[in-house]
């Protein structure tokens, strides 16, 4: 009789989808070795030998969060020290200042402001758009427009739709942490819900605005509620294919209320990243952002099921603020080497997954 493992793979390999207990099963399955090769092969099949990258540079408008999530070293109070908010021309010097990188996507992620009106979000996406023609925004957590949303007396779909205008090419996939209302009462309570999380990302989908997912483990959360979390995006995903990317996100305890929990391990992070590219089978794109795994272990990764490797980012605030020790952008040179020195075939991407250019695997 086949052993569960081997029932698993059968089912992979015929691409028959796997259920809850599955899932979970691989995340028990002793054999990390075993997984991540199962992992790689279905990464295989779909994106052969390439790995993609993206040169872009993240902007953080300002720190100050009525959120103050618990896992968040980011967020600060009005008038605390360190508390900023950017001036629209001052977040259009700073992507200016990344031009010479040739980068093609703009990553724009802040803290919920108590006063900021919601006519500056669209202003600065506006003055953007203007200075930089050529550049994709993505732009704005699902946490966010629903903040939006509250703070202007829009609905959510108003609210995309004058971002969108104002030239939002996309969403990023923050904010989602674990899909499970119970957990959030705990780590975030007073921000999006997990049903408003997820009605953000099906309303910006209708509106044919592609977005990313994420999920951030290794706080209170169990394996459980990480499969979870990824059957919650996949049937979101079977209803409107919007999903362009899973990014899982290990949590940086420190300088965060819940510093006394540990850094997941390097087997945790490949294994929980390994699991995704096996239960998401309708999302296109697993995504390592070497910030939050550190480098080493992004790189290992494309062994484990991953196709992309995010990003130049130059100036990353959020997980430096957590105590991440890697550095805070790195070169697109660094990534090619990176990718290659792996055995894959280095494919700058832009934000759409459109082919900005393919590199030659030798260099
Ligand atoms: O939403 C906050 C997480 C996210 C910590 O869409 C933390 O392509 C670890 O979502 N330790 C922001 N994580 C980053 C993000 C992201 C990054 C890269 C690419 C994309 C994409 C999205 O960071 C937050 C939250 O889930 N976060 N604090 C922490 N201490």
């Amino acid at each position: 009789m086949a052993t569960r493992w081997e029932g698993i793979c059968e089912k992979v390999r015929a691409g028959q989808r796997l259920d809850r207990e599955e899932g979970l099963y691989c995340f028990e399955h002793p054999d990390l070795l075993e997984l991540g090769a199962l992992a790689r092969e279905v990464k295989r099949a779909r994106t052969g030998r390439e790995v993609y990258f993206n040169v872009n540079r993240h902007l953080n408008l300002t720190n100050v969060c009525v959120s103050r999530c618990k896992f968040c070293a980011f967020g600060k109070d009005p008038g605390d020290a360190g508390a900023y908010v950017m001036s629209v021309e001052e977040a259009v010097r700073l992507a200016r200042e990344a031009l010479p990188l040739n980068i093609t996507e703009l990553h724009v992620v802040s803290g919920l402001h108590p006063e900021l009106p919601f006519e500056y979000y669209l202003e600065v996406v506006g003055a953007l758009r203007r200075e930089f023609p050529g550049i994709h925004i993505q732009a704005f957590t699902a946490v966010e427009i629903q903040y939006f949303s509250d703070i202007s007396g829009l609905p959510v779909r108003e609210v995309l739709l004058r971002l969108k205008d104002a030239g939002l090419g996309s969403l990023p996939g923050g904010g989602a942490e674990i899909l499970k209302d119970e957990l959030r009462v705990t780590t975030c309570p007073r921000k999006a819900t997990s049903a408003q999380w997820l009605e953000v990302h099906r309303t910006a989908h209708q509106l044919g605005l592609r977005t990313n997912c994420t999920m951030l483990y290794g706080h209170i959360e169990s394996r459980a509620d990480r499969i979870d979390h990824m059957l919650a995006l996949r049937e979101l995903q079977d209803e409107t294919g919007g999903f362009q990317a899973f990014i899982p996100l290990p949590f940086h305890p420190e300088n965060t209320a819940m510093s006394h929990l540990r850094r997941t391990s390097a087997v945790e992070d490949l294994r929980t990243l390994a699991v995704s590219r096996l239960v998401l089978d309708n999302i296109d794109h697993i995504k390592a952002f070497w910030i939050m795994l550190g480098i080493p272990v992004a790189q290992v990764s494309l062994e484990f099921g991953v196709d992309d490797l995010d990003g130049t980012v130059v100036e990353e605030r959020i997980t430096h603020a957590a105590g991440a020790t890697t550095e805070v952008g790195i070169a697109k040179e660094e990534l090619l080497r990176l990718i290659r020195e792996a055995g894959w075939v280095p494919v700058e991407r832009d934000t759409v997954y459109r082919v900005v250019q393919r590199f030659d695997p030798e260099g």
